[in-house]
């Protein structure tokens, strides 16, 4: 069956009217935005003749993405929360904007709610036998190199098993465990004090992975820690760091590696004087360059629904 219907009267009307572009009440730009995305989904059914048991198969998807809570995960998996990263450099270019810690997605498993800390906070709560200390620090710095002190620094990552805290199926852990929050001290310096991530994987029953199945990828990414770094008269950061060696480091399902965001990992001693759960620890020193408000405004602060947790 090769029929094109997407011109004719009949299909044109039917798409304006399903997206009441014509009447009066009702959200100019969502409407706008509705006709367009039907529109293409329109011609992508006639273009690829895409059947009605397709057509099917792909509406019971959707039940079941939002059955497993699962629409922002195969946002990372799909390359859309990194398409938009893309669009938001090329934005920062056209305005002239370079020179800050490159961004990276945020991804779906932030929790907001997470005590802050001056400077230093020790951010494992819950003993994790498979992780080795780690402390993470580093200067926040302003686009003119100076230390921002007062920044917010916030961070969170998985555990040994690849889980996070709020989000853990096994219910191993309690609700911050891994996540911290910490204000720069008058020389801009933060520092957590932690457990070695393990990657993260998409759950193997979940829609995300179903989908990926059917193209032959995996659902796996690389160890990292993600961050939110905010300060006045600066735009607020996303960003995350890998751990080096991974080696998914360049095969990450959600594609958040950038060559800027794989700080080295040294080995130190005397992590017993610092409260560690042993003396020989991995130390990673990131620092961030923050950059300022364009005409006063944070044109990169992302607004979403995001898990939130008392403290
Ligand atoms: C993660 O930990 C993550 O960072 C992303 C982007 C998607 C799924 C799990
Ligand atoms: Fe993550």
């Amino acid at each position: 069956m090769s029929v094109k219907v997407l011109e004719t009267k009949e299909v044109r009307d039917l798409l304006k009217a399903a997206a009441n572009l014509e009447g009066k009440e009702g959200n100019l730009r969502f409407k706008q935005v509705l006709h367009r995305l039907l529109s293409d989904l329109f011609k992508a059914i006639d273009d690829l003749d895409i059947t009605p048991d397709e057509v099917w198969a792909g509406v019971n998807y959707l039940n079941k993405l939002g059955q497993d809570g699962e629409a922002a995960l195969l946002a990372a998996g799909i390359g859309l929360e990194k398409y938009l990263d893309i669009r938001m450099d090329a934005a920062d270019k056209a305005a002239g904007l370079e020179g800050g810690t490159p961004r990276t997605i945020e991804g779906p498993l932030y929790v907001a709610g997470v005590p802050v800390r001056d400077g230093v906070a020790k951010i494992d709560v819950n003993p994790d036998a498979d992780a080795g200390p780690l402390v993470i620090h580093g200067t926040v710095t302003d686009a003119a190199g100076r230390p921002v002190a007062g920044a917010l620094v916030e961070c969170w990552h998985a555990n040994s098993k690849g889980f996070y805290s709020h989000f853990d199926p096994t219910g191993a852990q309690s609700d911050f465990n891994l996540r911290g929050a910490v204000r720069t001290d008058a020389n801009g310096k933060y520092e957590f004090h932690t457990l070695m991530p393990v990657g993260y994987g998409c759950p193997p029953q979940g829609a995300t992975q179903q989908l990926l199945n059917g193209i032959a990828r995996h659902g796996n990414r690389p160890a990292h820690v993600h961050f939110f770094v905010s300060a006045d008269n600066q735009r607020k950061l996303t960003t995350q760091f890998n751990i080096e060696g991974d080696p998914l480091i360049w095969d990450d399902f959600a594609y958040a590696t950038r060559e800027e965001l794989i700080p080295p990992v040294t080995e130190k001693t005397g992590g017993a004087a610092l409260g560690l759960k042993a003396d020989a620890y991995k130390d990673i020193e990131f620092n961030f360059v923050l950059t300022p408000l364009v005409q006063g405004k944070d044109n990169q602060v992302v607004h979403r629904l995001r898990a939130a947790a008392a403290a």
